[in-house]
């Protein structure tokens, strides 16, 4: 009987080995199987635009020399976007790409960058980091805690510019240049840019500012403009600035003076992704939570809002069967076992085109009426 068990046991042990040798042979493997149900079944397919080697490097830069720097708060806050920080950080592990947290409670980093708002903090701890990590790190994705990689099949190199060492990209539901993401090439330029930025704190206006993401906008002013006057031509609104229909009109009025066609400033260093591009991120709710293979990144993926009602909107819903990323693991299978879709949640690059369509042609109209309301010529 006892040699029934053994043999048994034994087995059982040479079945799991094999079993377990297979999965480390796909370990390495960037091939990644949609479901068979979904609308690009075939196109997306073992993610034909990647090789192998994009688990290495892509267009010439090596995927350990990028970091993702993410800056959290607190322990609440870091709970909160749990979800979308795992999505993320299963990805990079599968990629090799380094994951960068920064605690901005750190005793050490509230001395370096000491601004008493977290918002303009989280920009000079990055750039501080930038600076402290030159030898080893040439690009960072700074990424909101709330984002998340929902789609693999894409490498962050793929949003890169030979010109530009700073990218930032417009929103789609209004007319802002979103604050809680760029990609930085670690330069002076733009570790400058950043402290510059967040220095911005010790010199707001008075008034409903819009933390760091209303000074985006006067500090593209002041870094695309030569003279004091043009460097301040929408100033004042923003300075007089007592709700977010006020700090919408400083915005629009900055817009027109950048010009919503011009993608490239300060001789090229400077980018910003327009509307009619694809970025790296977009919100989640503009299109139901639903994704295609044109997406990459979602933002607004935290768990308050999460198959939830929420009365200030952005509900989303969960895309995945399975319910967490186990980051245990996530270094070491296919993608395919990680990333499960639910694929009622997965539709084509024409349908959520026309879902952002909606919204750019929502937000064109709104920043017109905001420009008409400061005696501004409406935009095309
Ligand atoms: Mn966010």
């Amino acid at each position: 009987m006892a040699s029934f068990y053994f043999r048994y046991a034994a087995c059982l042990a040479v079945v799991f080995i094999i079993y377990w040798s297979y999965y480390l042979y796909l370990s390495k493997n960037v091939k990644f199987e949609v479901p068979l149900e979904s609308p690009f079944f075939g196109e997306v397919l073992n993610c034909p635009n990647l090789s192998n080697s994009a688990l290495i490097q892509s267009n010439g830069i090596l995927n350990n020399r990028i970091a993702i720097v993410i800056a959290i708060t607190d322990k609440e806050f870091a709970l909160n976007c749990a979800p979308a920080m795992n999505m993320t950080s299963c990805y990079a592990l599968h990629f090799g790409y380094n994951v960068v947290v920064l605690n901005l409670q750190n005793i050490t980093l509230a001395a370096e960058c000491p601004h008493g708002d977290k918002y303009f903090r989280r920009h000079c701890a990055t750039a501080k980091w930038m600076e402290k990590n030159q030898d080893t790190i040439d690009y960072v994705l700074f990424i909101d805690a709330d984002m998340g990689v929902v789609n693999p099949c894409h490498t962050i190199q793929e949003y890169f510019d030979d010109t530009a060492d700073l990218i930032f990209y417009d929103r789609f539901y209004d007319f802002e240049i979103a604050a809680g993401s760029y990609i930085a090439k670690n330069t002076e330029f733009s570790r400058n840019l950043l402290k510059y930025w967040a220095d911005y704190f010790y010199k707001l206006p008075n008034s409903l500012h819009g933390s760091d993401n209303g000074a985006i906008h006067q500090v593209f002013m002041e870094y695309l403009f030569e003279t004091p006057a043009e460097k301040m031509a929408c100033y004042h609104l923003w300075n007089i600035s007592k709700s977010y229909d006020d700090l919408f009109r400083y915005q629009a009025c900055t817009q027109v003076k950048y010009s919503t066609k011009n993608r490239k400033f300060c001789d090229g260093k400077l980018k910003l992704v327009r509307k009619d591009a694809i970025g790296w991120v977009r919100d989640v709710w503009l299109t139901q939570s639903k994704w295609s293979k044109r997406d990459f990144m979602l933002h607004g993926l935290k768990i308050e809002k999460m198959n939830r009602y929420s009365p200030h909107g952005g509900e989303w819903k969960w895309m995945f069967y399975r319910k967490t990323f186990d980051l245990d693991v996530c270094g070491s299978v296919p993608l395919s076992f990680m990333y499960k879709y639910n694929v009622s949640f997965v539709i084509t690059d024409a349908e959520v085109a026309s879902y952002l369509n909606y919204w750019i042609n929502r937000a064109h109209d709104l920043m017109n009426v905001a420009l008409k309301e400061v005696g501004m010529e409406p935009v095309a």
